[in-house]
């Protein structure tokens, strides 16, 4: 029944989506005069790329509307990802890509008068996350919406995303505040109606009744308010939501103290709530321990429960059912709290008993491991938890209690196992170990990658594995939307593939697999000519890009070599630089005859350091000064150029992967999960070098040996190196003389002040447990077959042709159809042509 007015009326003031050049236009130059109040004669770039977002912005919510109106009427199955990190990058693109709106628009902005590409530019990233796991999630729910199915994220509004890199005259990084909201930002719908209140400290009382409840009060409150930022789907109307949370205050400030005159007090009370959503924490692969930390990660789950489980009791059914209407992602250890939050809220306000609701909880719950590597398991100190969430604490000394009864019954008298197996580990402080919280609360546990996988049943969770048998325990390697890290970033590419596949793109963009289409041409020299000519043009868009940005003159006449992620001892950042540092005294070496026969190169790395990772900032500084002799050197500059990008982003990778001939992905063996980027290099026809590690290993089986170039020692040799290190230690020199000779380049003072260098040379002298010693003489020589490879241009570009034809797998479709189907039990929902009401 219509609710409200006459039905007609509404219906004939629906605004539709926009179709023609001239709606765009006249929507366009609406939001320039209303939403901007400006005049055409005045109107900037910004001013045009803000016109144009609020445009499409109008159409997304259209689409938006229409799909959750779709999902409340149908009430399917949902899935929700839990994420602390969604990198998105740009949206306008994208956008327009999916509505199949971006030749329109295109000809709409320059019909007035401005660039297509320079207005897109205007754009400044949501860099809401630090790496691999936030852009993974937008993957994934690019994907999620594109195949129709009815996934909502939940994720936190920071107000500063991820700090903004600047590199200081000496090479040292340097964080500035990345204010991404200052421009305001259209892709977000603030909803004042959608609130929760959240609480923290205070006193749990156990209630002394029988049924196990508890009252949790005082301490204090704060508000979460929803914004919605909306995520269309490729070639569907399926528009899902992103609900990001940010807090505030309860009351603009504490009334009582301001009257009372302790107006300091009022407004600190106020800050501190509002500073719970300001900042992203920059670390990856560290667990800080920090209570701000905690308190972001209990808001975000507190609130995004509250939320999803109000939608579900719009059903009318009892909680019961909830694991038939609800499955939660938790993406990593992130947002583990979610677990006992349920627990509490299931007894404490719902009245069940302990059994029915952890019956439910395990129902309800999938958890992602992304690491193995030890710092990285997130454990948050007991008497931290039990002063900000007292009621939590005991709930997980609760569930301790039942599930370490469990194992004695299964292993009666191995105490061994149950000291491993707690989730309390002792020491001072003790501390509770949130992978096995996960582990224990979820129904299904994933890892990213087949070897990933692997370890996470051998290694982390192995007496999990012997507890609750093998079957809880999954894989599902990681994936990446071809939309944006292939028809967006590399749009001639995507041309040559639509017209060689003779299928539409938007076929090939859903079914990757398509792109086997590709092989035989790789046959074809015409084809060959048209595929080299491609990655010489985005070689010449970075250099001119590279320019325009930094003032530097790169040429393009030589092969590119790239290595862009955060900067980690684990990546081995360092194998490289040293690397690089080998060559160029080989080539300095070298008669001017043998250095014209050998190929040029020019390396670029990116990659931000957390702020207090002095060793991965002391790797930036060596890169930075030994680009700067090797680039003024006259002697080899022609060979071998060198360049450090600040400031590395989703936009700066879209320009950066299209035009690489050779990525590198040489983390010592076992330590990278999955790595997504070797993905996306893949996929645009660049080569991989790599160790044999994370996905990788899958990347190889897909293209064939032949086509990368693999080094290093393998998995299950790395334990005993690392052991040989410690207690075996061979001089440097002796091990690995190559080696020994770069070392001592550097502390001598050939790239600055050799001193500066000292800590980060002793992790590879001392205990080296990263294997850098081990590795690099056969990374030296994969880098020499890269060399000789690309000397033959005709068979590199083959190997570039089979590479891209054979990604199909990667595509973050087939992984979240993977998640739909064996995990949460969900299908596609499409939303009709026709609105229902
Ligand atoms: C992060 O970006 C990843 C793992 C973590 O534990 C944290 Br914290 C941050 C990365 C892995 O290092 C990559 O190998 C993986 O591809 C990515 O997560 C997505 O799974």
């Amino acid at each position: 029944k219509w609710p409200l007015g006459d039905e007609k009326v509404w219906k004939a003031g629906m605004r539709t989506v926009d179709k023609d050049v001239s709606d765009i236009t006249k929507s366009f130059v609406n939001h320039v005069h209303t939403s901007l109040a400006r005049q055409p004669y005045n109107l900037d770039g910004l001013g045009a790329y803000q016109a144009a977002a609020l445009s499409v912005r109008d159409d997304l919510l259209i689409n938006w509307n229409h799909t959750q109106n779709t999902y409340t009427r149908t009430a399917p199955k949902r899935a929700y990802y839990l994420s602390l990190e969604f990198l998105m990058g740009r949206t306008l693109d994208n956008a327009l890509l999916n509505l199949g709106l971006k030749d329109k628009f295109k000809e709409s902005v320059e019909l007035l008068g401005f660039n297509f590409e320079d207005t897109l530019e205007k754009e400044r990233d949501a860099a809401l996350g630090n790496g691999g796991l936030g852009r993974l999630a937008a993957c994934y729910l690019d994907s999620c919406a594109s195949q129709e199915l009815p996934v909502w994220g939940y994720g936190l509004r920071y107000e500063y995303g991820i700090f903004q890199q600047l590199i200081s005259s000496e090479g040292d990084q340097l964080e500035a505040p990345d204010p991404w909201l200052a421009n305001q930002n259209p892709w977000e719908l603030p909803r004042i109606d959608v609130v929760y209140d959240v609480r923290f400290y205070g006193h749990a009382e156990r209630l002394e009744d029988g049924t196990g409840r508890a009252l949790w009060h005082g301490g204090q409150e704060v508000l979460a308010m929803a914004y919605d930022v909306m995520i269309p789907g490729y070639g569907t109307q399926s528009t899902n939501n992103l609900r990001l949370w940010e807090s505030k205050p309860k009351r603009g400030f504490d009334l009582n103290s301001f009257n009372a005159g302790n107006y300091e007090g009022a407004v600190a009370a106020s800050n501190s709530a509002q500073a719970i959503t300001s900042v992203l924490y920059p670390n990856d692969h560290t667990s800080f321990g920090k209570e701000l930390r905690l308190k972001q990660q209990y808001f975000w789950t507190a609130a995004s429960l509250a939320d999803i489980l109000r939608r579900f009791k719009n059903l009318d059914k009892p909680m019961r059912y909830l694991p038939d209407y609800v499955a939660i992602q938790l993406n990593d250890t992130h947002p583990t709290l979610a677990i006992p939050e349920l627990m509490r809220i299931l007894i404490d306000e719902e009245d069940l008993r302990w059994d029915d609701a952890w019956g439910i909880v395990t129902n309800v719950f999938f958890y992602t491991n992304h690491t193995v590597l030890p710092e990285a398991l997130e454990k948050w100190a007991v008497p931290l938890m039990e002063f900000v969430l007292p009621r939590h604490m005991q709930i997980i000394y609760d569930i301790n209690l039942f599930f370490l009864q469990a194992v004695e019954r299964k292993f009666p008298g191995d105490r061994d196992r149950l000291a491993r197996m707690s989730l309390i580990e002792e020491g001072f402080p003790k501390q509770v170990r949130m992978a096995h919280l996960a582990c224990i609360g979820s129904r299904k546990v994933n890892g990213v990658a087949e070897l990933h996988s692997e370890l996470v049943r051998t290694t982390i969770l192995k007496d999990f594995v012997d507890f609750e048998g093998i079957s809880k325990f999954g894989n599902v390697t990681n994936g990446i939307t071809p939309r944006r890290w292939l028809d967006q970033c590399n749009p001639e590419l995507s041309a040559l593939i639509t017209k060689t596949l003779k299928l539409d793109k938007a076929v090939w963009l859903k079914d990757l697999t398509k792109l086997e289409g590709l092989l035989p041409f790789a046959e074809n020299k015409a084809f060959r000519a048209e595929w080299a000519a491609i990655k010489q043009r985005n070689k010449e868009r970075l250099a001119h890009y590279v320019q325009v940005t930094l003032g530097l003159i790169i040429r393009t006449d030589a092969m590119f070599d790239v290595q862009i992620k955060r900067i980690h001892e684990y990546k081995r950042q360092t194998l490289n630089i040293l690397g690089v540092i080998h060559r160029y005294y080989a080539l300095k070496n070298m008669t001017p005859a043998q250095r014209s026969k050998i190929n040029r190169r020019v390396v670029f790395f990116a990659g931000k350091a957390a702020p207090a990772y002095h060793i991965a900032k002391l790797t930036i500084r060596l890169i930075v000064n030994v680009a700067r002799v090797i680039n003024a050197d006259p002697e080899t500059k022609e060979f071998l150029q060198l360049y450090f990008l600040p400031d590395y982003s989703v936009s700066l990778a879209e320009v950066l992967i299209p035009a690489s001939d050779i990525s590198q992905h040489i983390s010592t063996a076992g330590t990278e999960a999955s790595g997504t980027s070797n993905m996306k290099f893949c996929l645009n026809g660049g080569l991989l070098l790599g160790t044999v590690d994370g996905a990788n290993i899958e990347i190889a089986e897909e293209v064939g040996e032949d086509n990368v170039f693999f080094f290093g020692h393998l998995t299950p040799a790395v334990e005993d190196l690392r052991y040989k290190h410690l207690y075996h230690g061979i001089p440097i020199d002796q091990q690995c003389p190559a080696l020994a000779d770069v070392l001592k380049k550097i502390s001598g003072g050939a790239f600055g002040d050799g001193g500066v260098y000292e800590p980060l040379l002793n992790t590879i002298r001392q205990s080296d447990y990263y294997l850098i010693t081990d590795d690099f003489d056969s990374y030296i020589a994969a880098l020499e077959m890269v060399d000789e490879a690309y000397l033959d241009k005709e068979e590199w570009i083959k190997k570039s042709i089979r590479t891209t034809a054979k990604m199909g797998k990667f595509s973050s479709d087939r992984a979240i159809n993977e998640y739909a189907e064996s995990y949460w039990n969900i299908e596609p929902c499409p939303v009709p042509a026709e609105p229902k009401y």
